[in-house]
C-alpha cells in the first residue's frame, strides 16, 4: 500500500497535524500524493476535503437547497432564533474564527449580534473566503475580515492582528462529522490551542435520526449529491491528468447504524483500468471508492467526544424535531 511521506493514512481519514503547507503545494503535490495513496489502499478511498474545488463548492451550495438535505435549513433555523444567546458567550471585541466557512451564510447571523470585531473565514477552497470577504466588508463596514485559505487539518498561521484579540471559534454545517471520531478529537484539540484557554467554540452537529431521512438527504431526487460525488473524478482528471470515465461510476450513499455514519462511495459499474499520475489503477466491477463519512451523533455522544478533547459543553440548542444540535463548548 502506498503511504504518505509521514507514514500516515491518507488525509481526512487519519488526520495528523503537520507544519503549514503552501496552497499551490496542496493543490499539486499533496493532492496527487493523497489521491494515489487512497486509490492504492484497500478498500479504495479519497479524502472528502477534495470535493471542494470551484464546482464542488457550488454543488455543495446546491445540495443545501434540495428539499431532502435538512441540515443546512435546520441549523439556520436554530441560529436564527438563538444567535444573540450564542453570541453573548463570545468575549466583547472577539475575533471569530470559522473553520470551513464556505459561503459564510450562517455566520452572518452571529455577526449581526454585534459582539465580534474581527472575522476569520478559513476554508480549503479559495473561492469561499476571498469572495465572501468583499461582501462581508460591504455589509459590515466596522468588521475586520481576514480570509485564510488553508487546510484546517494542518496547522496554519492566523493573521498577525489577531494576536491582540480574544478569540472564539465556530464550525457549522456538521463539518465536524466528516472526521473519524478520533480525528474529530485531534481537530478539537488543535482548535483549542488556536483559540486559547477558556475560549468558546460553537459546533454544528447532525444528530442520529430515522435512516430514511438520512438516506434521502444523501440521495436527493435531483441528483445533486451524485454530481457532487462524481465531481471528484472530474477534478482528478482536470488537475492530475487522469483518465477516469465518470460515466462508468455511480453514486452510492447509505446510513450505517452500527457506525452511526452516512457513507458515500463511487461504484465502478464495470471492470476497468484508470491512469492516474503514471499509475494504473484497476477496478473490479462493483468495487467502490469510499469518498466520505458523515458521522451522526447524539447530544450526549458529542458532548463525551468534546470532553475527551478537553472541552466542556456549556450549552446546546436543538430544533423541535431533534434533527440537529448547535453545541457551545468551552476550552479548558
Ligand atoms: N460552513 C458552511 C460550509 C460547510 S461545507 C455551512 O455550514 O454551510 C464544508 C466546508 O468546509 C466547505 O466550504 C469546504 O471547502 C471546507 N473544508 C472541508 N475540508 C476542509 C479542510 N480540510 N480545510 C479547510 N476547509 C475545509
Ligand atoms: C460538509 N459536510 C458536513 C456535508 C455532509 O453532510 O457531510 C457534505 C455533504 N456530503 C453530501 N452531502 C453533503
Amino acid at each position: 500500500m502506498s503511504r504518505s511521506p509521514a507514514g500516515r493514512q491518507p488525509a481526512d481519514f487519519a488526520m495528523a497535524l503537520q507544519p503549514a503547507v503552501a496552497r499551490d503545494q496542496i493543490v499539486d503535490e499533496v493532492f496527487a500524493r493523497d489521491v494515489i495513496a487512497g486509490l492504492t489502499a484497500r478498500p479504495k478511498r479519497l479524502p472528502p476535503k477534495y470535493f471542494y474545488d470551484e464546482t464542488g463548492s457550488r454543488l455543495f451550495e446546491e445540495i443545501t437547497r434540495t428539499p431532502e438535505y435538512y441540515p443546512t435549513r435546520t441549523e439556520l433555523g436554530i441560529l436564527q432564533t438563538r444567535a444573540s444567546e450564542i453570541a453573548r458567550l463570545f468575549p466583547p471585541g472577539a475575533a471569530l474564527i470559522e473553520f470551513g466557512s464556505g459561503s459564510s451564510r450562517k455566520v452572518r447571523l452571529l455577526l449581526d449580534a454585534g459582539r465580534v470585531c474581527a472575522y476569520v473565514p478559513v476554508d480549503i477552497s479559495a473561492q469561499g473566503p476571498k469572495q465572501e470577504a468583499a461582501r462581508l466588508k460591504r455589509d459590515y463596514p466596522r468588521l475586520a475580515v481576514f480570509p485564510v485559505v488553508a487546510d484546517f487539518t494542518h496547522s496554519f498561521r492566523l493573521p498577525r492582528p489577531l494576536a491582540r484579540l480574544p478569540r472564539a471559534g465556530v464550525i457549522p454545517g456538521t463539518t465536524i462529522g466528516n472526521f473519524e471520531p478520533a480525528q474529530a478529537i485531534a481537530f478539537l484539540r488543535h482548535a483549542a490551542r488556536m483559540l486559547g484557554s477558556a475560549s468558546v467554540f460553537v459546533v454544528g452537529v447532525d444528530l442520529v435520526k430515522d435512516a430514511a431521512v438520512l438516506n434521502a438527504a444523501y440521495n436527493d431526487a435531483a441528483g445533486i449529491t451524485a454530481k457532487f460525488n462524481l465531481n471528484l473524478l472530474y477534478r482528478i482528471n482536470r488537475e492530475l491528468g487522469a483518465d477516469f470515465d465518470p460515466a462508468s461510476f455511480s453514486h452510492q450513499a447509505f446510513f450505517d447504524p452500527e457506525r452511526s455514519r452516512v457513507e458515500m462511495h463511487l461504484v465502478s459499474r464495470v471492470r476497468q483500468r484508470v491512469n492516474v499520475c503514471g499509475r494504473v489503477i484497476e477496478f473490479r466491477a462493483a468495487e467502490t471508492i469510499h469518498t466520505e463519512n458523515s458521522y451522526k451523533y447524539t447530544v450526549e455522544s458529542f458532548a463525551a467526544l468534546a470532553r475527551n478533547a478537553g472541552f466542556e459543553p456549556i450549552e446546546t440548542w436543538t430544533d423541535p424535531a431533534g434533527y440537529f444540535a448547535v453545541q457551545a463548548l468551552r476550552s479548558g
